[in-house]
């Protein structure tokens, strides 16, 4: 790790520095999964503007949009014109004492700002230098991606839906967010690597790839699709399968047949609903449950074989009894005899469930000029690397700190590089609570992370 770096313990990549050269979603979904475990992540951005999602999708005028602070949190930021000469001199300075540089510009960016692979290489051999691009090398190499293009080239797109629709997109942020998952551990494991090779290295992820990736059942289902119908999805029997996977609507992609039930007050409310599975090995219990039992032992029911060819009436008979209940109603059935299930839970319920606040996966952050907010907190939790979840910086609010602690500039020398306009204006702090970041698994009172 980095020699000068101050020895700490306590989290699982405290002493890993990081040059954060992203923005908007992917690439910051990356650092502030390092920056969770521990990594010092330095947050690099254009004077007065910074990441674009500062300013995007804003709710309160003038305060850093939730956009912004949700994927940022734990990290330093500095503010640098990397096309100011004097900018791009400090730029180097910090790839020199840094692990890992994390950037997701559109193709072509790092290199336009004189950071080819063999420059990075030569101000610092230990670096390990990790990119996000939407596409690998091939047609589209060269082309810059947002989240719904990936999931649109990734495969998410076409196998999504039902098949008498339009293709469509998943609010969850596969291609974003995914991509960053995917390169944070590529990092991981290129830091491994280091410890016994002593080089950096490239790493790169295509959101593409990250994509398609998580779609690995789809790929399987095509290479099925050779040897006959895929009897599991909503087409089988009676649809017509064309040369490729199908949309299969809610269908359960896991081997179980699935599906999503109305339950009570479904007419106003959009979310009662349950994921209800067909599990096989809990069949007598489902027909107790509903009151069939004359289906166990029945030729026509009593196999997932002549299940099959029935799922769409089976499923109907089936939401004649979750719709008696509210959704709960049915998880506390369900879970009491042990039938796989799940209520569809709106964001609304998720942001107030309890069980989530407790875990930290859901917490309370205060930011200075925004106050509380709710954040989604680590997700992956770690015994020893327990995560506090701190607010994002301001733009360039620890300009200044970085230049002296890090690259240990004397006052002069920041004096210089302020006055050649490279750092743009010092950010003011608003008044009020500093920085002090809560989640309701363990509250930091302490203000903001001082390093
Ligand atoms: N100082 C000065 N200039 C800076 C700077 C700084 N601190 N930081 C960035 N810049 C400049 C870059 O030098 C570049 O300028 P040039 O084009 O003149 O070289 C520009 O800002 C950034 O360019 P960009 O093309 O990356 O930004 P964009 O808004 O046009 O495109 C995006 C955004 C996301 C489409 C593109 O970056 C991209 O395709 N990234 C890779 C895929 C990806 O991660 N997509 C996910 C985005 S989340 O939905």
């Amino acid at each position: 790790m980095n020699p000068d770096r101050e020895k700490t313990v306590g989290m699982a990549l405290e002493g890993v520095r990081v040059l954060d050269f992203t923005h908007v979603q992917s690439g910051p979904a990356c650092t502030q999964f390092l920056a969770w475990f521990g990594a010092d992540v330095i947050k690099v951005e254009r004077p007065g503007t910074g990441d674009i999602t500062r300013g995007q999708l804003r709710d309160i005028a003038d305060v850093d949009s939730l956009y912004f602070t949700m994927l940022n949190h734990n990290k330093r930021s500095i503010t640098l014109d990397t096309k100011n000469p004097a900018g791009k001199t400090v730029l180097e300075e910090l790839v020199q004492c840094c692990d890992v540089l994390v950037e997701n510009f559109a193709p072509g960016v790092l290199e336009r700002m004189g950071l080819t692979w063999e420059r990075l290489q030569a101000l610092n051999p230990r670096l390990i230098a990790a990119s996000i691009k939407g596409f690998g090398p091939g047609p589209y190499e060269h082309a810059k991606v947002y989240e719904n293009v990936a999931q649109c080239a990734g495969g998410s797109a076409s196998t999504t839906g039902f098949d008498d629709g339009p293709p469509v997109v998943t609010g969850a942020q596969i291609g974003d967010s995914g991509s960053g998952l995917h390169l944070a551990l590529g990092i991981v494991a290129a830091l491994h690597q280091r410890t016994s090779t002593g080089r950096g290295q490239k790493v790169t992820v295509a959101m593409q790839d990250s994509v398609l990736n998580l779609c690995r059942v789809k790929l399987r289902d095509q290479q099925r699709l050779a040897h006959g119908p895929l009897e599991e999805y909503p087409q089988y029997p009676n649809g017509v399968f064309g040369s490729s996977v199908p949309r299969a609507g809610n269908a359960s992609g896991g081997g179980q047949p699935g599906a999503i039930l109305r339950c009570e007050n479904w007419e106003t409310d959009p979310n009662a609903y349950v994921y209800f599975i067909a599990q096989a090995p809990v069949w007598d219990r489902i027909c107790a449950v509903i009151n069939r039992e004359e289906w166990i032992a029945h030729p026509d029911y009593a196999t997932p074989e002549a299940r099959l060819p029935r799922l769409g009436s089976i499923f109907d008979t089936i939401e004649q009894w979750t719709m008696t209940r509210s959704k709960f109603e049915v998880m506390d059935v369900l879970n009491a005899y042990d039938i796989p299930g799940g209520p569809i839970l709106s964001m609304e319920e998720l942001a107030a469930e309890p069980s989530l606040r407790a875990t930290g996966t859901i917490v309370e952050v205060e930011h200075p000029a925004r106050g509380r907010h709710l954040s989604v907190g680590n997700p992956i939790k770690l015994s020893d690397s327990p995560t506090v979840v701190v607010a994002s910086p301001l733009l360039g609010e620890h300009t200044e700190q970085i230049l002296r602690d890090v690259l240990h500039f004397d006052r002069d020398r920041i004096a210089e590089v302020r006055s050649s306009g490279a750092l743009g204006r010092a950010a003011e702090l608003p008044p009020g609570p500093l920085h002090a970041a809560s989640s309701s698994v363990e509250t930091r009172s302490s203000s903001r992370r001082v390093r």
